[in-house]
């Protein structure tokens, strides 16, 4: 497993114990490091206690940062808004993530690369692909990252492997020096406007990873948007840009790639593609991974076929954005959408209700989404998953689409966007039973 040895000995304080932060304890301790730890759920720090029973855990609203050498922050901790980063600033600590301690190991590595991947959409789609077309092609490649997979907890690669690395905008806030020999940025839109000052903080934020890029890196940019167009444009001198499009993948080569259809995934290929060219992957090769590539959980992902009816559940599109391509996808959709908003509008699906036969809202953004609805398209509020499941299956005839696409995120009501599609995947079950 990874471990930084230079940090023997240093002490270091963690907030937010779940995924992230209990994989960061896992290194402190592999490393030889102290740690002090705090979550503000009393489950989480059960949790942590059960796992480190001699982790001291105190309150970081009180916790004197002299002798910390540094505060790993969990990216969900919103640093924007929240005292510890005032604190730290007084207290001159530096905050850091796990992806910063990555770095710091990565010194005594094998001789590898690395591949960081962001956007506000297609990240986890490009980052698996990549990965998948590496491997295909018999390169040894680590996936880890946002994709759900703590890098910190994965095992390191023997000499001439790549790390591919999903990257949200939360993770690089939180590193000063993540050196990728290849960055890749599939897209902006509007996204996380809580934690960015609107939409130019947010693509400032994503625009760093190629800062801290070593001089002869590569970056991979799909330049369909003004923001990414606009990152092209302002690269840091050194830096070597391929850039890609949606446009570059003609419709007849995508034909062939089951997993990968839309035009969204048109760009994630393009990404992917172009990325492991620069790694050395053949042609032949690239198209049979192209072809064998099983697609990711909940995105698009056809849970069930019911008497004619295909049970789509895409719980990964949390924000507007994401929702376009599904509805482009299929010709008579019973939409099930809701939850968490993370923007009052939903501009970037309404040119694609031509599809849609009825729409079911649930959670807590339900009302405000059948008010934008109602004068468009059928809209049934349902107010749980469960019952809008019930509803358009009793509505659905051959032919139809039930897809559950929600355009917010899923915290109202699930823990996450995974435990959400579960929860279309159970109730799709019931129907078949
Ligand atoms: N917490 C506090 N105080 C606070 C805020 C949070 O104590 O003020 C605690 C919470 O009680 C909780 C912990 O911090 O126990 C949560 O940390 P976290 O949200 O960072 O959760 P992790 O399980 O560590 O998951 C994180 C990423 N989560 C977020 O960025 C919100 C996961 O991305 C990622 O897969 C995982 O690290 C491994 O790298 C998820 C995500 O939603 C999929 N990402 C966003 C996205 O893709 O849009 C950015
Ligand atoms: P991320 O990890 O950035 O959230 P995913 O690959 O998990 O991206 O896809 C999330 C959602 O966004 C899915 O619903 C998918 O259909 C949609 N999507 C995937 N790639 C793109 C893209 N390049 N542009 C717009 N939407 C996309």
């Amino acid at each position: 497993m990874l471990a930084a040895p230079a940090l023997s000995g240093r002490r270091f304080a963690v907030y937010g114990l779940a995924r992230t932060g209990l994989s960061v304890l896992r290194f402190l301790a592999r490393s030889g490091a102290v740690a002090v730890a705090w979550d503000d759920s009393a489950d989480a720090r059960a949790t942590a206690a059960a796992a480190f029973p001699n982790l001291p855990l105190e309150d970081f609203a009180t916790l004197d940062l002299a002798g910390v050498d540094g505060i790993v922050v969990s990216p969900g901790v919103p640093l924007n808004r929240h005292p510890l980063a005032a604190r730290a600033r007084k207290a001159g600590v530096a905050l850091l993530g796990d992806l910063e301690l990555f770095q710091m190991a990565r010194a005594k590595l094998p001789p590898h690369r690395l591949v960081g991947i962001t956007g506000t959409n297609g990240k986890s789609t490009t980052t698996a692909l990549l990965h998948h077309l590496l491997a295909a092609a018999g390169m040894v490649a680590r996936l880890g990252g946002n994709i759900g997979l703590p890098i910190l907890d994965q095992a390191p690669l023997p000499a001439g492997g790549i790390y591919v690395l999903e990257l949200s905008s939360y993770q690089i806030d939180l590193c000063t020096s993540l050196a990728c020999d290849i960055a890749i940025y599939t897209n902006l839109t509007p996204d996380h406007l809580d934690r960015y000052d609107g939409i130019a903080g947010y693509a400032a934020a994503k625009e760093r990873l190629f800062a801290m890029q070593p001089p002869g890196a590569q970056a991979v940019i799909a330049t369909d948007d003004e923001w990414t167009r606009g990152a092209a444009a302002r690269l840091p001198e050194g830096i070597q840009l391929t850039r890609v499009s949606a446009a570059d993948i003609a419709l007849h080569d995508q034909a062939r790639w089951p997993a990968l259809q839309g035009p969204h995934n048109a760009q994630n290929v393009a990404c992917a593609a172009a990325a492991a060219r620069l790694l050395g992957v053949g042609e032949q090769a690239m198209e049979a991974g192209l072809r064998s590539f099983p697609g990711l959980a909940h995105r698009m992902e056809i849970v069930a076929e019911i008497a004619g009816v295909r049970y789509v559940n895409d719980s990964k599109a949390t924000n507007p954005t994401s929702v376009a391509p599904a509805l482009q996808a299929y010709p008579a959709v019973h939409w099930i959408l809701g939850g968490k908003a993370k923007s009052p509008d939903l501009d970037a699906c309404l040119p694609w209700l031509g599809s849609v036969k009825a729409a079911y809202v649930i959670g807590e953004s339900g009302p405000m989404f059948a008010d934008i609805l109602k004068p468009l398209v059928p809209v049934v509020e349902a107010g749980t998953l469960d019952r809008a499941v019930d509803a358009a299956a009793a509505a659905a005839v051959q032919g139809d689409t039930v897809l559950l696409s929600p355009a917010c995120a899923s915290f109202d009501q699930f823990r996450d966007f995974e435990a959400r599609g579960a929860a279309f995947r159970d109730a799709v079950r019931r129907i078949a039973a």
